[in-house]
């Protein structure tokens, strides 16, 4: 009896609270509707104030020239086993097709400066890196593209403040008030995008738009829409090729647009990776014309003939055709056309099949020309097909944004076999960084073939740098919050403190660095990349998150540059 009464007690707690946020929620989307402003938390008088290195085959490197400005090789810059692993998983059981996400509950809308929200002590030591990176920023280079913390000066890449505007959600998401009203402040003063000056539309796409839109998103804020607005005309030009399929750049001023200087054609990875942002920017806009010109590239892609699912990495703008000798890769210029196959198709609310198809085949195809493990431990690995013919055992650290995507595809219905690859995959890109002296990975390893040898890795001097980039961290927080593993956790602090102890400068914030294997003489780069405060440390502070409610991945899908954008389920 008594038992009963606390069931029905409890169940009518349950109701009342749902009904409570359900009010909220009615409340927020009718103020949305009418334009009064930003949701609970953020309003008004609230508050007092306002790269990717990459080795190209020989057939195709004659073309290019180094450019450090270009982290993501799209323009020019080339760039002990545990099997314990696998049965550690603490996974929902659930079958293909299954495709309700069990581990994420969404309410309604969050506090971010909630001066009640809590942090763990590790999200903490997180917030204090984002801090101290951006106070220096701040001081040498505030408006300005790129910091260079050693020489405490800074460069234009765009000329747009590239570094707030790619980081002002992090700070949003981390509850740092101060710094996002020094963000909110310069984007709302300071920011034009009326500017005599190329861009290219990818780097522009995922991190500027993005990071409006996501700013938009989280605060409902007018003054992040109209500028992404803004942005997003100038860069429509772009499309008006003679196969749709975009041009890499366009000046934002004149909106002529144009191939790279350095070639003829644009990356694959490019021109698939903008179709979540200019699609949101349509949503919010009711403006179709963002969203039509990108389904026609999508569409245009999925009819293309393709390996298996494998795409090249290069695609002519006017003739709309791969260039059919070009490297398959999950590295450099390929990655992100496979992110963006799952990352769409769940953004449109799991109802555009093609892109489900697309990513489908190309999971069978990795799994038939490019999967393969080391000797001798064997670490599980992504390796390329140069000139999309020959295999060789070379993995970037870029395509250690898989095990999360993949096991973002199986929290939404795809295959089993998808999640045990994510999780061995997930092991090999965190010993990328735990078989290094220095605890950080290098750019790029080659996987040792074969049988005999002590070294599963193999790292060649030139591809001994750390860019400070986001991809395992990222790929950390997709697998904690889908197994609730701990030693994913343990894993990205592992990780944090090695950023902490060899890429940070006293007096002047973080600098990417020459050589992760020598931990005596690791050499800085001066040079901070906006994806350190955009994605890795964002990344980071998730990982360590024991909230449910921030950034419910039911609600949220994020862009290529971790900025998180609204799922349409309608
Ligand atoms: C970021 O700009 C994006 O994540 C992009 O998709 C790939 N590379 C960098 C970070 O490494």
């Amino acid at each position: 009896m008594e038992q009963e009464k606390r069931v029905y007690i409890q169940k009518m707690k349950q109701k009342l609270a749902q009904q409570q946020v359900g009010d909220i929620v009615k409340k927020n989307k009718e103020a949305i509707r009418k334009k009064k402003g930003p949701p609970l938390g953020i309003r008004e008088g609230k508050f007092d104030r306002g790269v990717d290195g990459d080795q190209l085959p020989p057939e195709e490197k004659g073309q290019l020239v180094r450019d450090e400005r270009f982290p993501n090789g799209n323009e020019d810059e080339d760039n002990d086993r545990d099997d314990s692993v696998d049965g550690n998983l603490n996974l929902p059981p659930k079958s293909a097709g299954d495709d309700v996400i069990v581990d994420q509950t969404s309410s309604g809308p969050y506090d971010y400066f909630d001066p009640k929200r809590q942090y763990t002590e590790k999200q903490k030591a997180v917030q204090d890196a984002f801090k101290f990176a951006w106070k220096y920023y701040k001081q040498y280079a505030w408006g300005h593209d790129e910091y260079h913390p050693i020489s405490k000066s800074h460069s234009e890449w765009f000329g747009v403040g590239l570094t707030i505007v790619d980081s002002i959600d992090t700070a949003i998401i981390m509850g740092l008030k101060d710094e996002y009203l020094d963000a909110r402040e310069w984007v709302d003063k300071s920011l034009t995008f009326d500017k005599d000056k190329d861009v290219n539309l990818f780097e522009i796409t995922i991190r500027a738009l993005g990071g409006l839109l996501s700013a938009y998103h989280l605060t409902n804020d007018e003054v992040f829409k109209n500028k992404a607005k803004d942005l997003g005309d100038r860069l429509l030009p772009c499309f008006k090729s003679p196969s749709n399929v975009p041009f890499s750049d366009v000046n934002l001023k004149t909106g002529h647009a144009h191939a790279p200087r350095w070639g003829p054609d644009s990356s694959t990875s490019e021109v698939t990776t903008i179709q979540l942002e200019f699609r949101d920017l349509s949503r919010i806009t009711n403006d179709n014309r963002y969203e039509h010109a990108v389904n026609v590239v999508s569409e245009h892609v999925h009819n293309l003939p393709k390996k298996d699912g494998l795409v090249p990495i290069f695609i002519n703008a006017n003739t709309g055709s791969f260039r059919s000798s070009a490297t398959i890769t999950f590295g450099a210029r390929g990655d992100s056309y496979y992110e963006y196959l799952l990352k769409q198709w769940v953004q449109t609310g799991k109802k555009k099949d093609y892109l489900k198809k697309d990513y489908l085949d190309a999971i069978e195809g990795v799994k038939n020309h490019l999967l393969k493990e080391s000797e001798p431990n064997k670490l599980l690995y992504i390796g390329e097909l140069l000139g999309g013919r020959t295999f060789s055992p070379k993995m970037d650290h870029l395509v250690c944004f898989m095990p999360g995507t993949m096991a973002l595809g199986y929290q939404n219905g795809l295959p089993k076999d998808h999640m045990d690859i994510a999780t061995k995959l997930a092991r090999t890109c965190y010993e990328m960084y735990n078989k290094m002296p220095t605890k950080l990975s290098p750019e790029i390893v080659y996987f040792n073939q074969a049988p005999g040898s002590s070294d599963d890795l193999i790292v060649k001097p030139l591809d001994s740098h750390n860019l400070l980039r986001p991809e395992t961290v990222e790929s950390l927080f997709y697998m904690y919050r889908f197994t609730k593993d701990k030693k994913y956790r343990d894993w990205g602090w592992q990780i944090f403190m090695a950023f902490m102890k060899y890429t940070k400068i006293e007096g002047g914030g973080f600098s990417s660095i020459n050589n992760v294997k020598s931990p005596g003489n690791p050499g800085f780069k001066d040079k901070l990349e906006s994806f350190f405060l955009a994605e890795t440390l964002k990344y980071l502070f998730l990982l360590f998150s024991d909230d449910p409610q921030l950034i419910p991945l039911d609600k949220y899908v994020f862009n290529s540059e971790a900025h998180p954008m609204p799922i349409y389920n309608e």
